[in-house]
């Protein structure tokens, strides 16, 4: 019987940096190396300084002392002998190395590309051959959906897992995997071959998100920020404890705890985890409401005499430098507990708005994470700003941005994803948006009317998810208005509301 082992690989390699200087390094998994060059793994390593980086050259050495003589000694070329090597030019290079170091014969595998260097079980080597990374979005909804859109613009491979083959995103990925986000297994067996993943819903599972991010997966928002946004009880401690401003609150466990709060109220009870678009949210304004209270850990949110909502959404690169969206107004219906419509930019006075800026601004830098951040803020009567909740991902109020804005708040996150230059967040036009919200009183196969009418009107844009199924209350669309004339926006904005109806067949 013939036993071989396997044996390890080890290359060293010469990336050429964005100011022109070369790097030499040494590694035996090349294109995880590159990989971690390319996007700042190396906060402390220069190259990371110098980016856009390419990989110039590499060399395949079987042991691992050849390997670090290899690198020595090519550290010490010059720049000269360095461009020799990399061009191939072995009659130049002899030359110059006056035909005493001519190591390179010995290892040279330039012929076979970068295949040769493939690490046997990597499957990040192929991708990054034909110059793309692979992405992943954990969720497959509208969020999912309309970064998809955005994703087709760039050299990406994109992945999505959701448990409904037929969801928003489903096709318009390249890769779609029917899988539970909030299953650890799930969600560990889509991230680990991809080079970063991100969230459309916060209901992930962020122990596998950890795990990844161990194994040098990418994760957009670091999951240390998600842990700290996803549980409501932690994400009110945290601004607490950073001093940002925030409505008074208590945690409660049970419902029965509320009786002792009852001198609390008006207040808003939500729920710790799983809550979103209105859901996990009830108003108990009086005693009498204490029944519609959570019997699970919630919070407590003394109700603020509101003059506005705001939002501000804020991208964030992998080395700390950020992008602000001029801030929204957001208008609410407070039957369903959701957003009505909103205006962008929004109307309030300069000093307010350099307020409102500075806290949104202040949420994300304490949050410590790169990504695309949306800060929801009350500004009371008094013009005090407080935040209400922060959503570590893209959002509805940043929709608008698909058509009002240079850089939408989707493609800006590709940007920050794939770690290019941050876009402009600079308004075209003004804009207001309605979200087209399930009729009441119908369930089932969705239906769309009026939107013949609506789409006859100047620079209005329709965006239907794709949901099979209406219900009342879901979002189904949104439709963007864009105009000069901000009366105009609300004119058409509510036009738009009494015409288009998300029905059921
Ligand atoms: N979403 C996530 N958090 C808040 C919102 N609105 C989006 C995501 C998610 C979708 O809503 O895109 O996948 C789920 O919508 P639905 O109607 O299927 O519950």
């Amino acid at each position: 019987m013939f036993y071989t082992t396997p044996q390890t690989l080890y290359y060293v390699y010469i990336i050429l940096c964005s100011d022109d200087s070369y790097y030499i390094g040494l590694t035996d998994d090349l294109i995880r190396r590159f990989d971690d060059h390319l996007h700042g793994k190396f906060e402390t390593c220069y190259t990371f300084k110098r980016r856009p980086l390419i990989l110039q050259y590499y060399e395949t050495i079987p042991f691992l002392k050849d390997a670090v003589e290899r690198e020595k000694q090519m550290k010490g070329w010059s720049r000269v002998k360095k461009k020799a090597l990399i061009e191939g030019n072995f009659h130049k290079l002899q030359l110059l190395s006056q035909c005493n170091n001519l190591s390179h014969h010995k290892y040279k595998d330039l012929e076979q590309g970068l295949d040769s260097a493939r690490p046997q079980k990597s499957s990040s080597t192929l991708r990054l051959r034909s110059g793309q990374l692979s992405v992943g979005i954990l969720g497959g909804g509208q969020l999912g959906r309309m970064l998809l859109q955005a994703a087709a613009d760039y050299p990406v491979e994109t992945f999505v897992m959701e448990n409904d083959e037929n969801c928003p995103a489903a096709h318009l990925c390249h890769h779609f995997t029917k899988g539970d986000i909030t299953n650890f297994d799930d969600v560990y067996n889509f991230g680990k071959n991809l080079d970063a993943l991100t969230i459309e819903i916060e209901a992930v599972n962020e122990d596998a998100l950890e795990k990844l991010e161990t194994e040098g997966v990418r994760i957009y928002p670091k999951p240390s920020a998600l842990r700290t946004i996803k549980n409501k009880i932690l994400q009110k401690q945290f601004y607490k404890d950073n001093e940002i401003p925030t409505s008074e609150f208590i945690i409660t466990q049970t419902k029965t705890d509320l009786n002792e709060h009852t001198g609390f109220l008006p207040a808003a009870h939500k729920l710790a985890t799983g809550g979103y678009d209105g859901r996990g949210v009830e108003l108990l304004k009086t005693k009498d409401d204490l029944n519609k209270a959570f019997d699970a850990p919630a919070v407590l949110e003394k109700l603020i005499s509101i003059k506005k909502e705001i939002a501000v959404i804020i991208a964030v690169a992998d080395n700390g430098e950020n992008a602000l969206y001029p801030s929204v107004d957001m208008v609410f219906d407070n039957r369903l507990n959701l957003l009505d419509y909103q205006i962008s930019p929004a109307d309030i006075a300069e000093k307010v708005l350099w307020k409102v800026e500075a806290v949104a601004l202040k949420v994300v830098k304490e949050l410590k994470s790169p990504g695309i951040f949306a800060v929801e803020l009350f500004i009371d009567m008094d013009d005090n700003v407080f935040v209400n909740e922060t959503a570590p991902r893209v959002h509805n109020s940043g929709h608008h941005t698909i058509e009002a804005n240079y850089s939408s708040q989707f493609d800006m996150l590709w940007r920050v994803m794939l770690g290019y230059p941050l876009g402009s967040t600079e308004h075209i036009l003004p804009a207001a948006i309605v979200n087209l919200l399930g009729a009441e009183g119908y369930n089932g196969e969705a239906l769309y009317e009026g939107l013949h009418e609506i789409l006859q009107i100047e620079n209005v844009f329709v965006h239907i998810y794709g949901k099979k199924q209406t219900k009342p209350g879901r979002k189904m669309g949104h439709i963007t208005i864009l105009s000069k004339e901000k009366q105009e926006l609300i004119h058409q904005a509510n036009r738009i509301k009494q015409t288009v109806r998300v029905v059921s067949k």
